[in-house]
C-alpha cells in the first residue's frame, strides 16, 4: 500500500496505488473501508503488525541484526581486511547490510529527508507533474541509475495490508534511505521476516538479481517486503544501480572457475527484465527460470 514515485521501471512491484496517500486521507484515522485490493488475508496468520507502541521484544538479538559496514574501517589499512571480510560475508549470507560513515555528509542526508517529506506534502496534482519523468530519465541515466520515492500511510489495520509485496530487486545494488525512525522494511532470513531497523544516517544496501547472477550465486539477492505502521507514516527513497538494458548478464568466468559450474543462464539484461516482469510476483520465484540445473 505504498505510493510510489518512480523514475524507471517498476520492478519492485507495489500494489497499483497511484494515489494511496490521497486514499489514506480520504479513509481517515479509522481506515474502516480499505479497498479489498489492499487486504492481504494471509498476513493475519502468524505475522505481527508493526505497532508504534511495540517494545523491543521482537527485535531479535545481535545474530538477527542486519550487518553494519563501516566505510571508515573499510578504507583504513589497519582494519580494511577485517571489514572487507565482514562485507563479503554480508553479501554472501545476508544480501543486505547497512553502511555507516559512507561519506555522504549528515547535512545532505537530512536535506534529502526534509525534501522528501515536503514532496509528499504537495497536492497530488503537483506530485503528478513528476510522473512523466521516467522516459526523460531513462535517456539521461545511461548507466541505469534510477530512483524511487515511497510513501506508506499509517493504517490501523497494519496486520492486514502490505506496503510492498515480497520481492527482490532486479538490478545490481540498491541503496535505500529510511526517512524517519519508522520501521517497516523486512527481509526474509531463514524462513522468517526480520526487520531492518532504521539507523540514523545509515544507508541500507542490498544485492539485486543481476549481481547474484554475475557472481554465479556467491552473493544473494534477498527477498524483502514492507509493512505499514499502525500510527505513523513512513517514507523511504531508493536508488537502484542496474546494468544497461543491452548489457549481457551471466556468471562471470572468473567466478565460475572455482566450482567449474555455471549456475545461471546468460542473457541480455533487457530479456531478463522481460521474464521477471511477466513472472508471477511471489518473492524470489522468478529467478528459477534463470537457474541452470547442471
Ligand atoms: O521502503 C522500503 O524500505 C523498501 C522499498 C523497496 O523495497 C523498494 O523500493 O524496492
Amino acid at each position: 500500500m505504498a505510493e510510489v514515485v518512480r523514475s524507471s521501471e517498476s520492478w519492485a512491484r507495489s500494489l497499483p496505488s497511484e494515489n494511496v496517500q490521497a486514499l489514506a486521507q480520504e479513509l481517515g484515522d479509522t481506515c474502516m473501508d480499505i479497498p479489498q485490493m489492499y487486504i492481504r488475508p494471509e498476513l493475519d496468520v502468524g505475522v505481527k503488525a508493526i505497532c508504534d507502541d511495540d517494545d523491543d521484544d521482537d527485535k531479535g538479538g545481535s545474530d538477527d541484526k542486519v550487518p553494519i559496514i563501516d566505510m571508515n574501517r573499510l578504507l583504513d589499512p589497519n582494519f580494511s581486511l577485517e571489514e572487507s571480510a565482514k562485507l563479503h560475508s554480508a553479501c554472501m549470507n545476508w544480501g543486505f547490510f547497512q553502511v555507516v560513515n559512507h561519506g555522504v555528509c549528515d547535512e545532505v542526508i537530512e536535506k534529502i529527508k526534509v525534501d522528501l517529506e515536503e514532496f509528499f506534502k504537495l497536492p497530488l496534482k503537483e506530485k503528478e507533474v513528476f510522473a512523466p519523468l521516467p522516459e526523460v530519465l531513462c535517456g539521461i541515466f545511461k548507466d541505469h541509475q534510477s530512483m524511487r520515492m515511497n510513501y506508506y500511510p499509517p493504517c490501523p489495520k497494519a496486520n492486514q495490508v502490505l506496503g510492498i509485496n515480497p520481492h527482490t530487486d532486479a538490478g545490481g545494488l540498491t541503496l535505500l534511505l529510511q526517512v524517519r525512525d519508522v520501521q517497516g522494511l523486512q527481509i526474509k532470513r531463514k524462513g522468517k521476516w526480520l526487520p531492518v531497523e532504521p539507523l540514523e544516517h545509515a544507508l541500507v544496501v542490498n544485492i539485486g538479481d543481476a549481481l547474484e547472477i554475475l557472481t554465479n550465486g556467491a552473493y544473494a539477492s534477498v527477498e524483502h517486503r514492507v509493512m505499514v505502521n499502525n500510527k505513523k507514516e513512513r517514507l523511504s527513497i531508493a536508488a537502484y544501480h542496474s546494468p544497461s538494458f543491452d548489457k549481457i548478464i551471466g556468471p562471470l568466468p572468473e567466478l565460475v572457475q572455482g566450482s567449474g559450474k555455471e549456475y545461471y543462464k546468460t542473457m541480455k539484461y533487457e530479456k531478463y527484465l522481460e521474464f521477471q516482469f511477466l513472472a508471477k510476483v511471489e518473492g524470489k520465484n522468478h529467478m528459477e527460470f534463470m537457474k541452470l540445473n547442471k
